[in-house]
């Protein structure tokens, strides 16, 4: 057996030196970033969620959904609410009913799921929220451009995850 030397290792060098302090520079940079991004990233959804009963909230939607309905579409209320509060339920597996939103009004959306977890995702916008059962999530929202937006879930929810589509119309 031969003894490692006394002494292995070398000074750092300048190259290691430089990109360690790049390295440590990034790390402190990065850790600064997770909480100041928080509070000024615009990425944070205006939102406040309570606890509500599926079957209240199943309840709560299905009223609304006859209230307001304007139509039909692949059996689906087609409904067209007043700015303020409106209704969106997750079930297995569809999105209910179709919303039918104004551009430039502001809208308080309740979201929740009656059965598992969904993945409410608006789409191309790309607005990602939960859906879970016993939470009622509420989102306030004011649509800046109008068309049909196509909402998915991207929470797997067992064998039909993928048929969840559904449909969110804005007019002008
Ligand atoms: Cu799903």
């Amino acid at each position: 057996m031969i003894a490692p030397p006394a002494v292995w290792w070398r000074p750092l060098g300048r190259y290691e030196r430089s990109w360690l302090t790049i390295a440590l520079v990034w790390c402190l940079f990065l850790t600064a970033m997770m909480p100041l991004w928080f509070f000024l990233g615009r990425q944070n959804v205006p939102a406040t969620s309570y606890r509500v009963a599926p079957a209240h909230y199943q309840k709560l939607v299905t009223d609304f959904a006859q209230k307001y309905q304007v139509g039909t579409e692949n059996d689906l209320p087609i409904v067209a609410p007043p700015p303020g509060d409106v209704y969106l339920l997750a079930k297995a597996w569809q999105w209910y009913p179709v919303l039918k939103l104004k551009k430039g009004e502001t809208y308080r959306l309740h979201l929740s799921s009656v059965d598992f977890q969904h993945g409410f995702s608006l789409q191309p916008i790309n607005l990602n929220l939960m859906a879970l059962p016993g939470y009622d999530y509420v989102i306030r929202l004011t649509p800046t451009s109008s068309g049909e937006f196509s909402l998915i879930c991207n929470e797997y929810c067992f064998i039909g995850h993928h048929l969840m589509t559904g449909k969110l119309v804005v007019t002008d």
